[in-house]
């Protein structure tokens, strides 16, 4: 028998470390300085999401959980699909949801750049859905998505709030890549976190628990690690804040006193003045009119809006 298993890189081997480099020497030399969201998630900064989802405070995945269990049936009625894309290896309890609404015969198509989550993910699923084929695909979907051949029609999922990382011109340029992808049978399934009061989106970026401030702090060992940075995560303070106007979260690691550190994988040195702070992130809210106005500029109509019951979570399929 042929296997229900392939697994594609499109991304060249050093791809990530080169990128890590880039990343870094950017955003640390600018002012403010920043770096990109990607960077925590390596396996410990993935088990340490894992553990956020769970959080009582972190409402995101609850509120998509609920809306999707909601929806699916409703949402393989509509799409018909044959073909799920996913990116970002995503949680398995959300896939599965969607695939037991799709049925079988399906082709599940999981992009992420880490080969080995879509292996084990990959592997796990076919052991309990005999009738799915699996193409897993390495890449950066923000750089390019080199899409496999697949049964049509498909669905484009990128759910978890994720898009609300990218900054607002990154949006427009990646919702517009993935309007190329879609045939006009295709659909996108869109996760969006939405606009509500600002202790509600505060609290969920600082649990009394200190597993988000543990994640935010991890980059800082992922530049020690990766770069052989000295960074000392202690002399930092997480930081999440609500910026009204742009409608974002952001996280942030704040200097508690005035230090130097060294990057000698990017032959780079770098200060902080007491008190100065480093984004590591940017989590947009949305609201209804925002979603379809982007989607409209990708040349995508809103054709179906969910939320959870408490309207802090939405999801969106859009079609050609
Ligand atoms: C996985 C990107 C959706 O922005 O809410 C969780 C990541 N950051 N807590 C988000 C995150 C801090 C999360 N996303």
């Amino acid at each position: 028998a042929t296997s229900r298993f392939t697994l594609t890189r499109a991304l060249p081997a050093n791809a990530t470390a080169s990128a890590l480099a880039s990343d870094v020497t950017q955003g640390l030399t600018r002012f403010p300085k920043t770096l990109p969201p990607k960077w925590f998630y390596d396996a410990r900064g993935s088990e340490l999401f894992e553990q956020i989802t769970a959080l009582p405070v972190y409402y995101p995945t609850r509120g998509e959980s609920w809306i999707l269990q909601d929806s699916a049936p409703e949402i393989a009625r509509l799409t018909g699909a044959r073909t799920l894309v996913e990116l970002g290896s995503g949680s398995s309890y959300k896939t599965r949801l969607l695939l037991d609404a799709l049925g079988t015969p399906l082709t599940y198509v999981p992009v992420d750049v880490s080969e080995s989550a879509l292996a084990e993910a990959g592997h796990a699923l076919l052991a309990d859905h005999p009738g799915v084929t699996v193409h897993a695909l390495v890449a950066d979907f923000q750089h390019e998505l080199p899409l496999p051949p697949c049964p049509e029609p498909k669905i484009i999922a990128f759910l978890g709030g994720t898009i609300g990382n990218l900054l607002p011109a990154e949006r427009a340029r990646f919702l517009a890549s993935l309007r190329a992808l879609l045939g006009p049978d295709d659909a996108l399934l869109l996760g969006t976190d939405l606009v509500k009061d600002p202790a509600t989106l505060v609290a969920a970026y600082d649990d009394p628990e200190g597993v988000t401030a543990a994640f935010n702090k991890n980059v800082l060992h992922v530049l020690n690690r990766e770069l052989g940075a000295d960074f000392d995560p202690d002399d930092f303070a997480h930081v999440a804040a609500w910026d009204s106007e742009r409608e974002w979260i952001e996280m942030r690691l704040r200097a508690r006193r005035a230090l130097g550190a060294k990057l000698p994988g990017v032959d780079l040195s770098v200060d902080f003045q007491a008190g100065e702070e480093l984004r590591t992130e940017v989590s947009a809210k949305f609201r209804r009119h925002g979603v379809r106005t982007e989607l409209a500029a990708a040349g995508l109509r809103l054709h179906r809006w969910w939320t959870d019951p408490e309207h802090r979570f939405a999801v969106t399929l859009a079609v050609p």
